[in-house]
């Protein structure tokens, strides 16, 4: 079975509770049930922290042995240039994926230190965008 791990950055624990309008009203525990019941032909793992290097620590940790690490690094996606590091420095493919289209957002989310060394990039689909990210390590090779 492919081993495949959702790696959320910092706020992503508030989804469902705060800002709805623009992130949706479904927790993160809620989405990754349905999505683990959907995708059991995977085995299906989920890491959340606000801490920078806990991030890292992950992305380091699962990087050389799993099949696909689906990572929204939030706001660090545009800021953190030891994220972009740990990413290139890793084996392991990460699609970088975001819920909210950055693109039609304020000029400073425009900027990705994940993106260069991502296999891809998802955005704008809500919650879906990772299930899109998920769909393209099942069936891409
Ligand atoms: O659209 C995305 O997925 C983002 O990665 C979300 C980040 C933002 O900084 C990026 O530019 C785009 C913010 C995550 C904050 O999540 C919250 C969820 C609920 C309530 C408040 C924040």
């Amino acid at each position: 079975m492919k081993k495949i791990i959702i790696i959320n950055g910092p706020n992503l624990n508030l989804l469902g509770k705060r800002e709805t309008n623009i992130y949706g009203s479904l927790t993160f525990t809620e989405f990754f049930d349905t999505v683990v019941s959907k995708y059991a032909n995977v085995t299906l793992e989920h890491f959340q922290s606000n801490i920078e290097g806990e991030l890292i620590d992950k992305i380091q940790e699962v990087g050389f042995t799993y099949d696909g690490i689906v990572l929204n690094a939030a706001a660090y996606t545009h800021t953190s240039v030891g994220i972009g590091d740990a990413v290139k420095a890793i084996t392991t493919p990460v699609v970088e994926v975001h819920i909210s289209n950055t693109f039609s957002r304020e000029e400073f989310r425009h900027q990705s230190y994940i993106s260069p060394n991502a296999k891809g990039v998802i955005l704008g689909f809500g919650l879906q965008s990772y299930e899109l990210a998920i769909e393209s390590f099942i069936s891409g090779s």
